[in-house]
């Protein structure tokens, strides 16, 4: 049997286990190749980017490891992204920050045009997927001590309001482009390593800014922007100007999305417990799926009870066409390329999974207090036979099934990634 077959039996198999309980695995995998994820380009090159590439990475964020073949330019990053692209199913977008603007001519953050993202759009128009965008508003000189929109100094705060303004633009003209909404994802490092006297002001500094920055109505079919919280950063410790309930409730006040990265929280909270109590009142959510490894680590996504979770109430809670779901991690301890495979693949997986149940009986089990059949139901779904769709889902995306991915990366790594130096700007 050649492996396609092979895939295609196991799949009827599991098909047909899947029918007893009512799922429709065909329906599931239609469901699933709806889902796009948001790729960050910045796992690629460890967060230099192109304005600034030897600039120290600031705002309390980290990348460790030293594996061979970090992306230098940007055809190699493009490259990089365009080889992982390949390799997960389905039609995705890919997240930017305005530090990979590609100009010939010296430009800072508060001088980006979208002309200056074109080689971007370009781009993405051949792989056809669409753009989110980031300011970044860190490893930068005017990040003065660790303060940006939220800084006393009103010129410290003037150039990140520039700043932030500029990103709309280029959001703007992404989704005009591509033909799809461009989500502008705005996260700050503001805060304090030691306890603060006053922490009001500070936060009323940052509503000051935010509103001067999203004054200007874009159309939202093009672009929209979400706000992402933190509990803490390194460096930071003792108090986080743009906390979890500051932006929970700055979103919801100004009609915006609410980002929520899954490393950002005390580690035993569960975020998916979040999706349901905040989308009644909000406008939808930008995710930034991570793996918090005792703390926020950015580990490289895995299928891990976390995601499991995430996909979970997406899913039974019917939140996905109101959730963009982004990826956020950085290592440099794995091939590159091969940490974005493993942590969309991952997401895929749990989506799937996640899809695979008989939701609407399981629901109604627990509305007549059937709490033996929604236990017994969802412990023995655990061990249906999932990975069988998921390999069909691969099969049908024309990407490698199983491992086999890892063939391609090993060739990748040989023709193309070993070849260049380690060193940014070599
Ligand atoms: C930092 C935030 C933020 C960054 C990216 C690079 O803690 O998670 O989203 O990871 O902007
Ligand atoms: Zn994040």
């Amino acid at each position: 049997m050649t492996k396609s077959e092979t895939v295609e039996q196991a799949y009827k198999v599991a098909k047909e286990r899947y029918a007893e309980l009512g799922v429709d695995t065909d329906a599931a995998l239609k469901e699933l190749k709806k889902v796009k994820l948001s790729v960050h380009c910045w796992q690629g090159d460890d967060i230099h980017g192109f304005l600034f590439p030897n600039q120290e990475l600031t705002g309390g964020i980290g990348v460790s490891g030293n594996y061979p073949g970090i992306a230098r330019t940007p055809d190699e990053l493009s490259g990089d992204l365009s080889e992982a692209l390949s390799l997960i199913p389905g039609q995705h977008k890919v997240q930017l920050h305005a530090i990979y603007a590609v100009t010939d001519k010296k430009k800072d953050l508060t001088d980006l045009e979208p002309e200056d993202f074109s080689y971007w759009v370009d781009w993405a128009k051949k792989e056809k997927v669409g753009l989110d965008m980031n300011g970044t508003f860190f490893s930068h000189p005017m990040v003065k001590d660790n303060f940006t929109l939220a800084s006393p100094d009103k010129d410290v705060r003037d150039f990140w309001i520039e700043h932030g303004k500029r990103s709309r633009t280029i959001a703007n003209y992404f989704g005009k482009e591509l033909g799809q909404q461009s989500v502008n994802n705005f996260w700050i490092p503001d805060g304090f390593k030691d306890n603060p006297i006053d922490k009001a002001d500070p936060r009323l500094r940052l509503i000051d800014s935010l509103d001067e920055i999203i004054k200007k109505p874009y159309d939202e079919k093009n672009t929209i922007e979400a706000f992402e919280g933190k509990l803490f950063g390194t460096g930071i410790e003792s108090y986080t100007v743009g906390s979890h309930l500051f932006y929970n409730n700055y979103a919801i006040s100004r009609n915006k999305l609410w980002t929520i990265d899954a490393g950002h929280w005390h580690p035993t909270e569960d975020v998916s417990d979040k999706f349901s109590a905040f989308l009644p009142f909000g406008k939808g959510l930008m995710l930034h799926v991570s793996r918090p490894v005792r703390w926020d680590s950015d580990h490289v996504v895995i299928f891990d009870e976390a995601l499991v979770r995430i996909a979970r109430s997406l899913v039974r809670d019917n939140e996905l066409s109101k959730t963009n779901i982004g990826l956020d991690f950085f290592d440099a301890t794995i091939n590159r390329v091969a940490a974005w495979v493993i942590g969309a693949r991952a997401t895929q997986k749990a989506l799937l999974q996640a899809m695979l149940e008989p939701i609407e009986q399981l629901k109604k089990a627990e509305l007549n207090f059937d709490f033996t059949t929604r236990l017994a139901e969802t412990e023995e779904l655990k061990s249906y036979p999932f990975g069988a769709v998921w390999d069909e889902f691969c099969l049908q995306n024309d990407v490698p099934v199983g491992t086999d991915w890892l063939n391609n990366i090993h060739q990748y790594e040989k023709d193309v990634q070993f070849k260049r130096s380690n060193l940014i700007n070599a």
